[in-house]
C-alpha cells in the first residue's frame, strides 16, 4: 500500500524528468551520517526565475537540465552570461525557517533556493549514500550536481533520496528550491491559524549505509500480550534474504531470523517479567539490530494502550491524560522549533505544568519531540495537518494526506510515548469529509493497530437551547476517543456561561477535550470580564476544568495552548500584533496566571 502511494505521489509531484524514489530511513540519528546543517547560500526567487524559462517551462522537465538555478553554474570565462550566483548570495541557517531569520522574509510566501557544497570520503565498495531532510515547508525540489533527485510535498515529514554514485570527492552542489506557497488543494490548505514558516526547517544529513541495510523496523509488545516482544525488520538492498539479529542486551534476550525475499524479517520473542514503560517509570530498553554489514541501535519502551468503555487504559490501568497542546515553535525566537534543546524547553514546561500528555498540534513535529517524550515519560498525540477546509473530494489531496500519515507512522512507530494518531482538526461535517477521514483512519489502523485513532472534532449547540452542547459528528463512529474542541467562555458567551452548559455526547467512548482556552496578553491585568486580561483567561480555566470534570467519561484534556505563537490571523494592534495569545506562556517565556490554575488542577488529578 505504502509503495503504491509513494509511486502515485511521485507521479503527481513531477511530470517531467524521472524522479528518484523517496526512501524511508528510520531512526536516522542513530545511523552513520554527516550533518549538512549550517549556513547555506540562498537566492530569494519570487518569480521562480530559477525554475522556469522565459516561456514558463520548467527547466527540470528535460532529461538533462540545461538552465536554471539547479545547475549552480559559474561563468566559464568573463564573457559567459550567468545571472545568478550562489557564492555571492546571502546565507540562512539550516535548519531554520526563513521568516524569523530575515525581516525581509517575514511575510514571504514563494520560492527560496538553498545551496550547500560538500565533500565526501570515498565509501567502501558497494556502500550506499543518501541525502535526508527532516522537513522542508512546503514543496521541495532537490538537485545534486545539476541532476534532479525529486520533489517532496508536505512541510512536516522526512524524505530521503539515494545519491550513490552521484557524488564526487570534492565540491558537490546540493540545491533545494523550497516553496511555501499555500494551495487550496494542499495539506494543510490555504487557511490556517498558524504561521506559514518556509524553509529547510529540520536537520539535513548525508547517510552512509552498506549495500543492504535496515531501512525500518518495528519493535513492540505483541498485541494482546505483555510478555512477548514482536520485532519486524525491513531490509533494503540486493542481499535481502540476510539473517537478521534482534537483541535486547539488558534483558538478555535475542533472536535470529531469516528475512524473506522482500527483505522482511519477523520474530516473536518471549519476554517474561518485562518492565513496562509509563509516564511514572519511562523505562527504555536498549535494542540492537544487525543484518549483514549493517547494525542499528535504539532505546524502546514497551507498554499497552487500549480503551474499555469510557476509560483509556495504559498497561491495563485507567489513565487520566493531563495534557496541553503545543505548536512546534520556540516562542522567544518567534520561529519554528527544530532542535533537541527546543524540544527540551517545550516538554520541560509541560512537565512543570504536571502533564503526562501533550498534543503535538497540528502537524507532525520534529523527531526530537517524541524521542524526548519517551525519555521524560510524556504521552503524545501526533497529528497530520488535515485542518479546517481541506478539498475533501480531491483524490490528490487524499493521497497527500495519506502519505503524510504513513510517513509519520513510519518515523515514530517505535516511540512508546506516542499514544494517539490524530487524522484531523475541526473539519466541517459532510459526507465527502467523513469518507476522506475514514480512509485515513483505515490507513492508520492498517499501519499500526496498537494506538488510539482520533481527531479533534467540533461541538454543536442545540438550535433550541444555547446551553445544550452536543457532540454527534458522524465521524465519531470511527475513532477510539470522542475528542472535541470547545470554546465556551471565549468564542461562545462569557465565562459565566461555562457554569451553565450541559452536554449530550453520542458516543460511549473516552471523552477527550482536545482544546479549550482564552487569549491573554501576559502582564495585562484587569477584572475577569476584560478581554485579553490574564484574569479573564484564568477565569475561563477556573470554570472550565470543574465543568469538564462532570462529563461522564472525561478522560483528559489538552488546553489550547502551551505557548503564544505567531499567526497571521491575529491582527489586533497592541494586543495580538500577529500572535495567537492563548498560550499559558508568553513570547518572552513568562507564565500567565492560567498556568497556575491548570497546574493546580493537574496536581489534584495526579493524587492517587
Ligand atoms: C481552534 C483551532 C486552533 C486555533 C484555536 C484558536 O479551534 O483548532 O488551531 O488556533 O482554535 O485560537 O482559535
Amino acid at each position: 500500500m505504502k509503495k503504491v502511494l509513494l509511486a502515485l505521489l511521485c507521479c503527481l509531484a513531477s511530470a517531467g524528468a524521472p524522479a528518484r524514489a523517496e526512501m524511508v530511513i528510520a531512526n536516522v540519528f542513530a545511523r552513520p551520517s554527516t550533518s549538512l546543517n549550517g549556513q547555506w547560500h540562498v537566492i530569494v526567487d519570487p518569480y521562480d526565475t530559477g525554475y522556469f524559462d522565459y516561456r514558463h517551462h520548467p527547466y527540470d522537465e528535460a532529461a538533462k537540465i540545461s538552465g536554471g538555478f539547479a545547475l549552480d553554474h559559474q561563468p566559464a570565462d568573463k564573457s559567459e552570461l550567468v545571472e545568478y550566483n550562489f557564492d555571492t548570495s546571502p546565507t540562512l541557517a539550516v535548519p531554520g525557517d526563513w521568516n524569523s531569520q530575515d525581516d525581509k522574509l517575514f511575510y514571504y510566501e514563494g520560492s527560496v533556493w538553498y545551496r550547500t557544497k560538500f565533500d565526501v570520503k570515498t565509501t567502501a565498495p558497494g556502500h550506499r549514500r543518501f541525502v535526508y531532510f527532516g522537513a522542508a515547508n512546503y514543496a521541495a525540489d532537490v538537485y545534486l550536481n545539476g541532476k534532479k533527485l525529486g520533489r517532496h510535498l508536505g512541510g512536516f515529514t522526512p524524505f530521503a533520496y539515494e545519491i550513490t554514485g552521484l557524488t564526487s570527492p570534492k565540491g558537490n552542489s546540493l540545491v533545494v528550491r523550497v516553496n511555501n506557497v499555500r494551495h487550496a488543494e494542499g495539506v494543510p490548505t490555504v487557511n490556517t491559524d498558524w504561521w506559514n514558516y518556509g524553509g529547510l526547517t529540520r536537520d539535513v544529513l548525508l547517510v552512509d549505509e552498506p549495500a543492504t541495510f535496515i531501512a525500518n523496523f518495528l519493535v513492540r509488545l505483541k498485541p494482546g500480550t505483555t510478555n512477548t516482544i514482536e520485532a519486524r525488520v525491513q531490509l533494503d538492498g540486493p542481499e535481502r534474504e540476510e539473517t537478521v539479529k534482534v537483541s535486547f542486551p539488558s534483558l538478555h534476550l535475542a533472536a535470529e531470523i531469516a528475512a524473506n525475499r522482500e527483505g522482511l524479517a519477523q520474530a516473536e520473542i518471549s519476554a517474561p517479567n518485562l518492565a513496562l514503560w509509563s509516564p511514572e517509570r519511562p523505562v527504555l530498553h536498549d535494542v540492537e539490530i544487525s543484518a549483514g554489514a549493517d547494525n542499528l541501535k535504539d532505546r524502546i519502551g514497551l507498554r499497552t494502550i487500549a480503551t474499555s468503555g469510557r476509560d483509556i487504559l495504559l498497561n491495563g490501568r485507567k489513565v487520566f491524560l493531563r495534557g496541553v497542546a503545543i505548536h512546534e515553535v520556540n516562542p522567544q525566537r518567534g520561529g519554528r522549533a527544530w532542535s533537541e534543546d527546543d524540544a527540551r524547553q517545550l516538554l520541560g514546561w509541560a512537565k512543570d505544568l504536571g502533564c503526562n500528555f501533550v498534543r503535538l498540534a497540528h502537524y507532525p513535529h520534529n523527531e526530537h519531540m517524541a524521542r524526548l517524550a519517551d525519555e521524560m515519560g510524556i504521552l503524545c498525540w501526533e497529528e497530520v495537518p488535515v485542518y479546517w477546509t481541506i478539498e475533501w473530494s480531491n483524490a490528490e489531496t487524499l493521497a497527500n494526506a495519506q502519505k503524510q500519515l504513513a510517513d509519520l507512522i513510519a518515523r515514530d512507530q517505535n516511540r512508546a510515548s506516542v499514544m494517539v494518531w490524530s487524522v484531523a482538526n475541526e473539519t466541517p461535517v459532510s459526507e465527502p469529509r467523513t469518507k476522506f477521514l475514514k480512509s485515513l483512519v483505515d490507513e492508520a489502523r492498517a499501519l499500526d493497530g496498537t494506538r488510539l485513532i482520533s481527531a479533534a472534532m467540533e461541538v454543536r449547540t442545540d438550535p433550541n437551547d444555547p446551553l445544550h452542547k452536543m457532540v454527534d459528528d458522524p465521524f465519531g463512529e470511527y475513532t477510539d476517543l470522542c475528542s472535541f474542541n470547545e470554546y465556551t467562555g471565549w468564542y461562545d458567551g462569557l465565562p459565566e456561561k461555562i457554569d451553565r452548559i450541559h452536554w449530550s455526547i453520542k458516543y460511549d467512548k473516552p471523552v477527550f477535550i482536545s482544546e479549550f482556552g482564552a487569549s491573554a496578553k501576559q502582564g495585562f491585568h484587569a477584572d475577569a470580564l476584560t478581554r485579553f486580561s490574564e484574569e479573564f483567561q484564568a477565569d475561563v480555566y477556573r470554570r472550565t476544568l470543574p465543568m469538564l470534570a462532570k462529563i461522564p467519561g472525561f478522560s483528559g484534556c489538552t488546553p489550547w495552548i502551551l505557548c503564544d505563537f505567531r499567526s497571521p490571523k491575529r491582527l489586533l494592534p497592541g494586543v495580538q500584533d500577529g500572535w495567537n495569545i492563548k498560550g499559558l506562556i508568553s513570547r518572552e517565556g513568562k507564565k500567565k496566571m492560567a498556568f497556575e490554575v491548570l497546574k493546580g488542577f493537574y496536581a489534584e488529578k495526579s493524587k492517587p
